[in-house]
């Protein structure tokens, strides 16, 4: 097992840095959090995203299940004090680096922590702007997909690919494209060394309570409410 003090390398080896940083600093600070983790605010009312998401599912998903999976990284990672120095980002990452024993909690709550606080981030509170990408994530949209509604109907079809519990993302690979792809259950794209951009949560917890079975409908709800800005700032 490779020692802790290896994982210096991984800010030599991830796709996103220019050789002494891991992944782009901005704006997502939650990748920068070391223990103790902290369940960011939502940033805005549980009422906000309304009638896309209910208040209530929004405050359950956000205290109960983001926060618990902050609260379960955070039991895991106390026996494992030299692992504290490392940020999120980077103990995702490197996860084949860490002790056996911290890779399953790492990998699942750690994972969550991550894909909830983007998830959170993406969805906009309040009148929805029909603000579009543009400038140079626009431009990587055009390339790589050829349109933006090209690019939401391939989020479309993933999310509702998925069996079980899942998320459907919008990355970034390690050669600088967009791409679309589904990953079980929490896992992070970053586990896989690309950068998460845009994820839908189709966990039920993610919708349930409001439509049933219809994942469908859910699933257009939340790509009608993305703040394409905050989308296009995971790749600035
Ligand atoms: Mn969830």
């Amino acid at each position: 097992m490779p020692s802790i003090s290896a994982s210096l390398s991984v800010s030599r080896t991830g796709p996103f840095g220019d050789g002494t940083h891991l992944y782009r600093p901005a704006p997502d600070v939650v990748l920068q959090q070391k223990y103790p983790f902290v369940l960011p605010p939502l940033g805005y009312d549980t009422k906000a995203l309304a009638p896309a998401l209910d208040a209530a599912t929004v405050q359950a998903h956000h205290l109960t299940v983001h926060g618990g999976h902050v609260q379960s990284l955070n039991t895991a990672l106390a026996t494992f004090p030299a692992l504290h120095e490392y940020s999120l980002g980077q103990l995702l990452m490197g996860l084949r680096r860490w002790p056996e024993a911290a890779r399953s909690p790492i990998r699942a709550h750690g994972s969550a922590h991550a894909n909830h606080a983007l998830y959170w981030k993406l969805l906009a509170p309040g009148a929805i702007t029909a603000a579009l990408p543009d400038g140079r994530f626009g431009n990587m949209i055009v390339r790589d997909f050829e349109s933006v509604d090209a690019c939401k109907a391939a989020l479309r079809d993933a999310a509702l690919s998925i069996e079980g519990n899942g998320w459907a993302w919008l990355v970034k690979t390690a050669t600088n494209r967009l791409a679309v792809r589904t990953l079980a259950n929490d896992d992070s794209p970053l586990l896989d060394g690309e950068l998460p951009v845009l994820g839908i949560d189709v966990w039920e917890h993610a919708y349930r309570r409001l439509y049933q079975n219809q994942r469908a409908r859910y699933v257009d709800a939340v790509l009608a409410r993305i703040n394409w800005d905050v989308v296009g700032a995971q790749v600035e």
